[in-house]
């Protein structure tokens, strides 16, 4: 009953914003904190999450750029690329976490320039923590507000990690406070595969737009239980390799959870109360430490 009337009042609130997809709400589900997923690149402890209603398939997902594949909404090949995300949070340690699996006929990670990540396949994740729509997105002379995360695995020459809009900032790096990102792969690792990507991020409201600034310049978004934020996350597939600069006509395919395109975060996500199925499973980790503890003293 809480859920329906929680949905109620948000439907109205998305109406009036409109934000794309307008009216459509996503759920990212709260992990307790003996729960939270690690960022290794297996995704077996994301199986507690209820499929309904936070697992995005391929339905979900655009094809924003015509030029690359002039398809409506969920008309992706399957068997050219498929496509699960999932993405939940924790209260406490303040943390989004996503991850996806990406089936893909050919991984292809042959980038000449270590750097261009978009010549290759590429997971992309945007978070837009202040929940403004795009155009008030990282504006000239003003404090960045939509922060992206792509990555590009294996690693080419070590680099797999890059930022937007400030790129090189020397704190804001997967293994720091703010970043945690696994990845592995089955199948064949440059053909047909599975690769399994996640991540986790501490929220960044806003910080100025400087390649020189400290991470204490970083405003932390402080989520809470029902607020809406906008992430959006893009799948990049590239099938061949890629020759000379221009990447458009290199992509097979480029999916994305926003109507509008690659770089920018705009589907509202509900920070979502624990499932009671999770709560359950939650308390009875609890108590099997507990006896462990009883047990152990005697
Ligand atoms: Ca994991
Ligand atoms: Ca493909
Ligand atoms: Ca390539
Ligand atoms: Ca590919
Ligand atoms: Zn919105």
């Amino acid at each position: 009953m809480k859920r329906l009337i929680l949905s109620a009042s948000l439907v109205i609130a998305v109406a009036v914003s409109a934000h794309n997809p307008p009216g459509e709400l996503f759920f990212a589900a709260q992990f307790p904190d003996n729960l939270v997923p690690t960022m290794a690149g297996n995704l077996a402890d994301w199986d507690i999450v209820p499929i309904d209603p936070y697992t995005i398939r391929n339905d979900r997902l655009y094809s924003p750029v015509a030029e690359i594949q002039p398809v409506g909404r969920g008309e992706i090949d399957a068997s050219d690329m498929n496509i699960r995300h999932v993405v939940g949070w924790n209260e406490n340690l303040n943390k989004i976490y996503v991850m996806s699996e990406v089936f893909d006929n050919i991984h292809n990670n042959d980038r000449q320039d270590a750097a261009r990540f978009n010549h290759d396949d590429a997971w992309e994740v945007e978070v837009n923590p202040d929940h403004t729509p795009t155009e008030e997105h990282n504006q000239a002379e003003q404090p960045a507000n939509n922060f992206s995360y792509k990555w590009a695995v294996p690693p080419v020459e070590g680099q797999y990690q890059f930022y937007r809009p400030n790129a090189a900032l020397s704190w804001l790096v997967d293994g720091s406070q703010w970043v945690d990102f696994g990845w592995g792969f089955s199948g064949d690792q440059f053909g047909e595969s599975t690769y399994r990507y996640e991540l986790a991020v501490t929220p960044i409201e806003s910080m100025p737009r400087d390649n020189a600034i400290t991470e204490s310049q970083a405003v932390v978004h402080n989520l809470d239980e029902e607020e809406i934020i906008h992430i959006s996350i893009t799948v990049g597939d590239i099938d061949e390799p890629t020759t000379g600069d221009f990447v458009l006509e290199s992509y097979q395919g480029f999916w994305t959870l926003s109507p509008e395109s690659c770089c920018t975060g705009t589907n509202d996500f509900v920070m979502a109360p624990v499932e009671p199925s999770i709560a359950a499973l939650s308390a009875t980790a609890i108590e099997e430490v507990t006896w462990g503890q009883i047990k152990a003293g005697f």
